[in-house]
């Protein structure tokens, strides 16, 4: 089966959404997802300009060798941009050979290891008592694992407390908008939040945090410890990663599990992670870490190591990453969790699926591939919009993660 035509497909149905369409002189198709929040136009031209006109006339079915030719053939390797057009070139063609074979997805990686799939919903509010009132919500929308994120006293504004309860879209200006950080503010409140979420809710559900890399190693250990009464199911982003060797100094003064990796694009970002388990869940996902051929290599990886999947799911990754996630997580033998924030109806219009939530789990359909389209004539109705992530300022104006 030869591919004879692609094309990128930029929409914006509330947010920005990249999409690559492989077509087969067999009249099959596949679509694989190249969002990059913030970065959207650079992937599209990556795909576009290098990466499509190099596709044409390959034998689709050879995944493997053509992940090969554009990772190694392009000799700047890594990197988000060039790994995430690598993916949905991936993840298009994972499609287009589980339509052929007739199967979902899961079928074709091996087969179905669980029921469904457990994911986490995002619970946050600008105050203690607001925040514990939505835990209190997703646990009667049947959620059995729960982020909380929380307003921090004398900040205008900080991550993960959205304006919108249930749609959180961080990317909310046409031009970057500037937060305010206090590590010393946010280390003293955040245990108060889960001590209050325990007091109220006791240990019956899972409870997540994202730090998202605001801390030093010695600040993650610190929190880490002050969060061990309250049984966290994992603490995310607790520092930045670009220095692998640092999550031992946290390792080695707290037993609260960590998760990392939303923002790596390669097995080399996390291998020193994994293999000295200095971490318990990586986040790299199919769309930014390479696709499904790489996430594979990624995940078996750390099932020699004890380290579980737990794919980072923001409504910045299309509901095409979901579908391929979701049939992963129904394969893979080292699963942990699947984050879920919902696309909004706009979004999920443009993209029909077939999985569903039930009861805090989600679960792939058997449509053949990974169970997601795209409604092109739709997706022509909303323009591209230009839209960036915030930065980060502390209080004396030094720029800072956000
Ligand atoms: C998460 C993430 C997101 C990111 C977003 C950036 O854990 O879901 O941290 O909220 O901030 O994906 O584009
Ligand atoms: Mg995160």
């Amino acid at each position: 089966m030869k591919i004879i035509d692609a094309k990128v497909i930029v929409t914006c149905p509330g947010r920005n959404f990249v999409t690559i369409k492989i077509m087969t002189d067999e009249g099959l198709y596949g679509i694989g997802d190249a969002t990059l929040n913030g970065r959207e136009l650079a992937v599209a031209s990556y795909l576009t300009d290098h990466l499509i006109p190099c596709l044409i006339g390959r034998d689709a079915g050879q995944i493997e060798d053509i992940w090969q030719f554009f990772y190694r053939g392009a000799y700047w390797r890594r990197g988000p941009v060039g790994m995430t057009a690598i993916a949905a070139i991936d993840m298009a063609l994972w499609d287009i050979k589980a339509k052929a074979a007739n199967m979902p997805l899961y079928q074709l990686l091996g087969g179905r290891s669980r029921t469904g799939v457990m994911v986490y919903g995002h619970a946050n509010g600008t105050g203690i008592e607001e925040t514990v009132a939505e835990v209190g919500r997703y646990i009667d929308m049947g959620y059995k694992a729960i982020r909380a994120q929380c307003g921090v006293p004398g900040l205008p504004s900080t991550y993960g407390v959205s304006k919108d309860r249930m749609f959180y879209e961080p990317a909310d200006n046409d031009l970057p908008s500037e937060n305010m950080w206090d590590t010393a503010a946010y280390m003293a409140h955040v245990p108060k939040l889960f001590e209050e979420l325990r007091d109220t809710y006791g240990y019956s559900h899972h409870l997540l945090h994202d730090v998202h890399h605001r801390l030093t190693p010695i600040e993650a250990g610190r929190l880490g410890k002050d969060l061990e009464p309250f049984r966290l199911f994992w603490l995310e982003d607790a520092v930045t990663a670009e220095l692998q060797e640092g999550f031992r100094l946290i390792r080695q003064h707290t037993t609260t599990p960590l998760a990392v990796g939303e923002v790596f694009s390669s097995i080399h970002d996390c291998h020193q992670l994994i293999s000295e388990q200095l971490i318990d869940y990586i986040r790299t996902t199919i769309v930014h870490g390479g696709g499904i051929t790489s996430l594979r290599r990624i995940a078996h990886l750390a099932e020699l190591y004890h380290v579980k999947t737990g794919f980072h799911g923001a409504t910045d990754l299309s509901p095409i990453t979901m579908g391929a996630a979701l049939h992963f997580d129904t394969w893979v033998p080292n699963f942990g969790i699947q984050e879920y924030m919902r696309h909004t109806p706009e979004t999920d219009e443009v993209f029909p699926h077939d999985y569903e939530f039930r009861d805090g789990y989600l679960y792939v359909g058997d449509t053949p591939g990974h169970g997601v389209d795209i409604n092109e004539e739709l997706a022509a109705k909303y323009e591209y919009k230009r839209a960036y992530l915030p930065v980060n300022r502390l209080r004396d104006g030094t720029m800072f993660n956000w």
